[in-house]
């Protein structure tokens, strides 16, 4: 049967030539980046037969042990990204400081954050893990780009997406326009559009956290789980299931796909921190995708993607997911510390 699914490639082109939505950079930015996810995807799917698993031996800026492929996912999106001429700089979960586009190479007007891969501690059991990424445009400037001209809020991002790596390898793209799905054909060796215009149902009875710190949580959050748990008898009439993959990318796929909230807030083991996501390239890129598909996004207090960064890998706490069940949290956190 002829091949009628259209290819990343086409959808793109298609936004740029007859929506005029996309530039022709972004578009070229956004089919580098996929390709470097499909090397990222062949490197993930060899597992111990590429001799890729284990720890790398070393620490990332976070303090966390790096595992082979997350070096490896790094590099590989560094090198595909740097020759260009769309980029002017990269910073990722995995490098202290930013990378600039060397000289030898034209510099473009976008920015590209990322992390490459996304929930390492399932590399080694063979649990989905994924790429997230996020495009902002240079500030106007005539001069070189610097750390802070990173530092602007999500709802500036011009496109956001991740590539999760599970039985399927699957892209997950919005420009500002939906959010579109695209499904790794390994015969054809591209991404062909599998769902366009994804929408999250505003209510659900999946609730996605890591309970083994239940003890250590602020009060709001104990609140909505204890009422998620007290199901049909208690105040939310309804039981609830609950999923926690340790797997962000895995997670909020699960939720773009079937709905659910997510939550990873702010707790009592490390109170000077205001959550363990990061801000630039973790919260901000699956805020904006769950909110171009009907979601919300927030950290317990206000939009995520209104949240001003002030460092490159600030962490924020973060509850998003369907509409009315974020709004629900976001509204117990506002009653319990009004003035906050
Ligand atoms: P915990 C993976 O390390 C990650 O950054 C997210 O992908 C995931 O949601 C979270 O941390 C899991 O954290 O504390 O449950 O292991």
């Amino acid at each position: 049967m002829k091949n009628t699914r259209i290819s990343l490639t086409r959808h793109l082109v298609e936004k740029q030539r007859v929506d005029g939505h996309i530039p022709g950079q972004l578009r070229l930015l956004l089919e580098v980046v996929a390709r470097a996810c499909k090397s990222i995807s062949h490197a993930v799917n060899k597992g111990a037969l590429g001799g890729v698993l284990g720890s790398a031996g070393s620490e990332n800026v976070q303090g966390e042990v790096q595992k082979k492929l997350d070096i490896i996912a790094n590099e590989v999106l560094i090198e595909a990204n740097e020759w260009g001429g769309h980029l002017a700089a990269m910073a990722s979960e995995e490098m202290e400081g930013i990378y600039v586009v060397p000289n030898r190479y034209p510099q473009g007007e976008y920015l590209l954050l990322f992390d490459p891969l996304d929930g390492s501690s399932n590399i080694d059991v063979n649990v989905s893990i994924g790429t997230i990424f996020s495009v902002l445009k240079m500030p106007d400037d005539d001069r070189g780009v610097e750390e802070q001209d990173f530092l602007q809020p999500g709802r500036q991002q011009v496109a956001a997406g991740y590539c999760v790596y599970g039985p399927q390898t699957t892209l997950v793209l919005t420009v500002g326009d939906g959010v579109d799905v695209f499904t790794l054909d390994r015969e054809q060796g591209s991404f062909v559009l599998t769902r366009e215009g994804l929408r999250i149902p505003e209510d659900t009875q999946e609730f996605a956290i890591n309970m083994s710190n239940m003890r250590h949580w602020d009060e709001p959050v104990r609140r909505y789980v204890d009422e998620c748990l007290a199901g049909r008898e208690g105040p939310r009439g309804k039981d609830f299931n609950m999923r926690w993959i340790a797997s962000m990318v895995a997670d909020v796929h699960r939720i773009l796909t079937r709905g659910g909230i997510f939550m990873y807030p702010w707790d009592k083991r490390e109170p000077h921190k205001p959550g363990k996501l990061r801000l630039m390239y973790e919260a901000n890129p699956m805020g904006w995708l769950v909110e171009q598909a009907g979601g919300a996004a927030t950290n317990g207090r206000e939009r995520i993607l209104d949240v001003q960064p002030r460092q490159l890998h600030e962490r924020v706490s973060v509850i998003l997911g369907s509409r009315n069940e974020v709004e629900r949290v976001t509204r117990y956190h506002r009653e319990a510390a009004p003035a906050a």
